[in-house]
């Protein structure tokens, strides 16, 4: 076992006992939503996926050690402070040594996951390459993880405050499968649709887990996108968000917003412009995908075993 590694007792239960585990990140706690909706969210999603039958994992770094499982006043300690940095890949080792509070990015908690031998993670929205990236090179961490580390990652596709189509193109060079959950077209994070076409339609988990299989045993390294639309009733007008996004990208340039803050600015930004609107559907998308993850955890577990 890794030296940085602690896995809750629970967590340890469960792997000692075959049951399935699905990851789940912490910047969306820390940096994607605000307090108090973000504990609550986190703590209904863990509650979902028990209720699927599989054990819920969220991951973040706390005193010098990638803890992976979250006591409730874990959780609560990392949604209630302004001082928790956000980990992405490069961020890890210095949070570590110096025993920091990080909350784990799409890329850095594929990481931990797959360290702990998780294979299945939940989350909202993946990184990704953002608008302008020709002139800023801003690309999310997020796409080059996909790219090497072994862990399927079930999100409602990527916000449009990101350019999709470099995004899909991104991860078509990298050899990323982007399998649409009962869709044929890559889900625009609050709405359901957008213009680009997944690569693979599934309309059962069953598919998703057979392929994961299927790569596994060719010993492909990478990693595999599961796009899951926003469930309808929540899903947010196409014309709205579009507006929304626009606003947010013209203040993030005018502001001079660079790095790892882009996306977390823009996150605040779209929140405020839309009234709390898209924090409902936030909430909404991320429970849906916690349930899809639980269930092909559930099914990739009963194929390995
Ligand atoms: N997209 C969202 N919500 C989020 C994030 C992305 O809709 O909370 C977070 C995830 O943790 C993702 C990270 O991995 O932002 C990407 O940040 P960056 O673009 O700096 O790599
Ligand atoms: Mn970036």
């Amino acid at each position: 076992m890794n030296q940085y590694l602690s896995l809750s007792q629970e967590v340890k239960d469960s792997q000692a006992a075959g049951k399935p585990i699905v990851a789940l990140e912490s910047t969306i706690i820390s940096h994607g939503m605000p307090y108090p909706q973000n504990v609550e969210t986190a703590r209904a999603v863990e509650q979902l996926i028990r209720d699927e039958g599989a054990v819920p994992a969220t991951i973040a770094l706390m005193d010098g050690k990638i803890k992976i499982g979250l006591s409730d006043e874990e959780l609560e300690a990392l949604g209630n402070s302004t001082d928790v940095a956000k980990a992405s890949r490069r961020d890890l080792p210095y949070l570590l040594a110096t025993k920091k509070t990080g909350a784990t990015t799409v890329a850095a908690t594929m990481i931990c996951a797959s360290l702990a031998d998780i294979k299945v993670f939940a989350t909202g929205g993946i990184g990704g390459v953002h608008r302008g990236a020709e002139t800023t090179m801003d690309i999310s961490a997020d796409l080059e993880e996909l790219a090497q580390t072994n862990v399927a990652v079930v999100c409602a596709g990527a916000k449009s405050i990101l350019d999709l189509g470099l995004t899909l193109e991104y991860l078509e060079t990298k050899g990323v499968p982007v399998i649409g959950y009962q869709t044929d077209v890559l889900p625009a994070f609050y709405t359901r649709t957008s213009p680009f076409p997944v690569n693979f339609q599934a309309d059962d988990i069953a598919t998703i887990a057979g392929t994961l299989k299927a790569k596994a045993d060719l010993n492909m390294t990478g990693g595999a996108v599961i796009a899951n639309p926003i469930p309808e009733a929540h899903a947010m007008p196409e014309a709205d968000i579009t507006a929304v996004i626009h606003t947010a990208l013209q203040e993030a340039q005018a502001n001079n917003v660079t790095g790892k803050d882009v996306t977390p600015f823009l996150l605040a930004k779209v929140k405020e412009l839309t009234d709390g609107k898209s924090l409902e559907a936030n909430i909404a998308l991320v429970k849906n995908n916690a349930i899809v993850g639980a269930q092909l955890a559930v099914q990739l577990n009963a194929m390995n075993g």
